[in-house]
C-alpha cells in the first residue's frame, strides 16, 4: 500500500504521513546543522538566511541542501521514502527541484507568512508538491506549522507585501476566506505532504526549543516548458540509496 492516499491528498490538498524518518537519520541531520549554525560562515551554496542579531544571530533557512552534500542527504531522502510519494503523487517523471531546512530557532525564531508555494517561485510548476518532516516536535507552542484545508482548490491568490512579514509576499491579508486552520501537530520524524497551491505558514518561535524541518519539493519535469536551476530524476535519487 502506498504510503500517500492521493484522493484524499488532492481533495485536502495536503495529508500527514506519520512517521517517516528513523532517530537515527534525524540525528545525524540535526548534527549537521548544528554545525552549520556554530559556524561564523557557511558557504554561500547553501544561500543561509538568519534570526537574531549579534549574539543571537541564529540559522533560519538552509536551501539547495541535496546539492551541496547529495552523498549526506540522498541516502537519508530515499529512507523517508519521498520517491514513492512523488510517483505516486506525480509519476515516474516527478524530479527534486528543492530541497530546504526551514530551522526557526528558539526565542528569535520569525513567522512564515500564509503563502502559496507557487506563488513565490519565478517559474509554473503543475502537479508540484511538497514533503516537509519534522525534525523536532512542532506545535503551536514553538511556532509550528499550519495551512488551510481545501485552500489549494481556486488556484494562486494574489499575495502582497506585507512589513509584517519581511521575508516574502504574503496571504495574511485575505486568510480567513480560506476558513478554518489546520495546525499540524508533528512528533518528530513525522511528514506531511501539501500541493503547491496549499496555503501554509508558521508563527514566530517564543520557546526554549528549536522547531526545525526539512522540505523536499517534488514537480513534474513532463510538464509544458519545464525548466529549473536544480532538478534531480528519481531514477538519479534511487541511485543515492544505499545498496
Ligand atoms: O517550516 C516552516 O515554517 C514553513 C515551511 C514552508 O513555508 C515551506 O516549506 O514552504
Amino acid at each position: 500500500m502506498s504510503i500517500v492516499d492521493a484522493e484524499k491528498f488532492r481533495s485536502a490538498g495536503f495529508q500527514e504521513l506519520g512517521y517517516r524518518l528513523s532517530d537515527d537519520d534525524r540525528s545525524r541531520i540535526l548534527q549537521y546543522f548544528d554545525g552549520l549554525d556554530a559556524r561564523d560562515r557557511i558557504s554561500p551554496g547553501f544561500q543561509a538566511q538568519y534570526d537574531g542579531e549579534g549574539d543571537e544571530r541564529r540559522l533560519r533557512k538552509l536551501r539547495r541542501l541535496l546539492w551541496n552534500d547529495r552523498k549526506f542527504f540522498g541516502p537519508i531522502i530515499n529512507r523517508l521514502g519521498a520517491p514513492d510519494v512523488a510517483e505516486a503523487l506525480i509519476g515516474p517523471t516527478a524530479v527534486v527541484i528543492l530541497h530546504a531546512a526551514f530551522l526557526k530557532p528558539a526565542h528569535v525564531g520569525t513567522h512564515v507568512a500564509p503563502h502559496q508555494d507557487q506563488a513565490l517561485w519565478k517559474q509554473e510548476y503543475p502537479g508540484a508538491f511538497s514533503m516537509w518532516t519534522a525534525l523536532t516536535e512542532v506545535s503551536p507552542a514553538n511556532g509550528g506549522l499550519h495551512g488551510y484545508p481545501g485552500s489549494h482548490s481556486g488556484g494562486v491568490v494574489q499575495h502582497a507585501e506585507d512589513p509584517e512579514h519581511p521575508w516574502h509576499e504574503s496571504l495574511a491579508h485575505v486568510v480567513e476566506q480560506f476558513g478554518d486552520r489546520h495546525e499540524f501537530v508533528l512528533q518528530p520524524g513525522e511528514s506531511a505532504v501539501w500541493d503547491r497551491m496549499f496555503v501554509h505558514g508558521s508563527g514566530p518561535n517564543e520557546s526554549e526549543d528549536d522547531r526545525r524541518g526539512m522540505v523536499v519539493v517534488f514537480a513534474d519535469s513532463a510538464a509544458e516548458g519545464f525548466r529549473a536551476r536544480d532538478v534531480m530524476t528519481l531514477d538519479e535519487l534511487r541511485s543515492l540509496a544505499d545498496t
